[in-house]
């Protein structure tokens, strides 16, 4: 049995020396060894745990991110540190250093992540106007400076990347949804067959407990291979749909862009800027049609969608539920939170902890120990929670809220967790791990 008692007295000041461990001065790695620079998503989780703590240092972990945003709007999924440890694929792997869009100075993928990063900016704003004097003073400060790159950032999603208006995001790599190795890509990925890709030495292996918890090698040749299809066309937006072998519309990268937006309007309106409030609010409101129109009416989960192969994506992943991200349909919502709860997700009785799996402990596709194929991931909890506390799901929130900190109680702060056993997997000292324990605590 994995797991204790919850003591906030010693979870907070832990949690807190995983942030300062991981923490290279103006970044924070998203951990320690694995993943030695700056993750797009981790970082808006990572500053949202900061803000818990010191409202200037969660500042600069976004306004560090903003630095390497490039001219098109995309914030890239990695930004490299020079010097810090090494990671494959690294930057010259990318080779995006000649992209004309990307910001000299700074080495960075060519791909992106799901857009948390205005939730975290409101939070950013919420703790700065609890703290008042000088907090409140920077994080205003910061909302008014940034606030058109996060706009340029959404313009460039909704534009780029959903130019017919379905009111879903597409991603051309199964890095940019985050989830992976997630089974929502095995039927995509089955059907490339990879060309020429530079041979390759993996270090993700060399720090985990057993390689069996990470992507195989046959996926990461996968993984590679877009990469060299995305790089042979310079990352030219224009033209990458012509030419990568993976183009999906990914429902819960859409649900994150429906509840972003919907936040980023509200700091907009504040700001007295009426006119991005109002296109942030219709970019809202097209995204959560168009994650609430993929609904399976059979099992009542989302799904994603396989552009080349113009087919729905069948497994029950934790992505299922990206309605409940993206906020707003008043009988597609509580249908959701009952599924959720219940036997095939949450409520299933061999869960260590009433917990969301990264799959369901019934699909055929769950694996207990193997990364997002089954572990439960704790940054996602935080998410479904600030969601349910948003849309008053109080029950919900209160469940998911008990348990994280329970799991989180081990101070291992993994990246992952056995859903079964609760044992913890992946990397320790995982940066967005501490910050949802911290954000948590409150
Ligand atoms: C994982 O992804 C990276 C590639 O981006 C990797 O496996 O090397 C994912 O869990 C992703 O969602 C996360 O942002 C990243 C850093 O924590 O690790």
């Amino acid at each position: 049995m994995f797991g204790t008692m919850l003591d906030a007295g010693v979870l907070r000041p832990a949690a807190v020396e995983v942030l300062r461990r991981n923490d290279l001065g103006t970044v924070t790695t998203a951990a320690p060894d694995l993943y030695p620079h700056q993750w797009s998503w981790d970082a808006a989780f990572v500053s949202i745990g900061l803000a818990r703590v010191d409202v200037r240092r969660a500042i600069t972990e976004l306004r560090s991110l903003l630095s390497a945003q490039w001219s098109t709007g995309m914030i890239p999924h990695i930004v490299f540190s020079p010097g810090a440890g090494d990671y494959f694929p690294g930057p010259d792997r990318w080779g995006t250093d000649d992209v004309t869009a990307k910001p000299a100075g700074v080495r960075t993928s060519g791909i992106c992540q799901p857009p948390v990063h205005a939730i975290a900016l409101r939070h950013i704003l919420e703790r700065g106007r609890e703290n008042g004097g000088a907090d409140l003073d920077a994080a205003e400060a910061f909302v008014a400076e940034t606030l058109d790159g996060w706009l340029a950032w959404h313009r460039w999603l909704a534009e780029a990347r959903d130019p017919d208006g379905v009111g879903l995001v597409e991603i051309h790599h199964s890095w940019e949804s985050g989830f992976d190795n997630s089974p929502r890509w095995d039927a995509p990925y089955a059907r490339i067959t990879p060309g020429e890709v530079p041979a390759f030495v993996r270090r993700d292996t060399l720090h985990v407990g057993s390689s069996a918890e990470r992507p195989t090698d046959e996926e990461y040749t996968r993984y590679l291979w877009l990469v060299e299809q995305m790089r042979s066309v310079g990352y030219d937006d224009a033209r990458m749909p012509g030419t990568v072998d993976f183009r999906v519309r990914d429902v819960f990268f859409s649900g994150v862009l429906a509840a972003a937006a919907e936040v980023l309007a509200g700091i907009a309106a504040e700001l007295g800027r009426a006119r991005d409030a109002a296109e942030q609010r219709a970019m809202a409101a097209r995204f959560r049609a168009g994650v609430a129109a993929t609904v399976d009416p059979v099992t009542g989960l989302a799904r994603d969608y396989d552009v080349h192969a113009q087919e729905w994506i069948g497994p029950l992943t934790a992505a299922g539920f990206a309605p409940l991200v993206a906020g707003g349909d008043p009988d597609l919502l509580p249908r959701q939170r009952a599924i959720l709860l219940g036997d095939d997700w949450m409520g299933h009785p061999a869960l260590r902890f009433p917990l969301p799996p990264s799959t369901s402990p019934v699909s055929p596709g769950f694996r207990r120990r193997t990364y997002w194929r089954g572990p439960v991931w704790p940054f996602l909890n935080l998410l479904l929670g600030w969601c349910s506390a948003r849309d008053s799901a109080w029950e919900l929130r209160s469940v998911l809220r008990d348990a994280s900190l329970e799991q989180l109680g081990d101070l291992t702060f993994a990246e992952y967790y056995e859903p079964i056993t609760g044992e913890p997997l992946g990397s320790h000292s995982q940066a967005w791990t501490a910050a949802a324990a911290l954000e948590w605590l409150g």
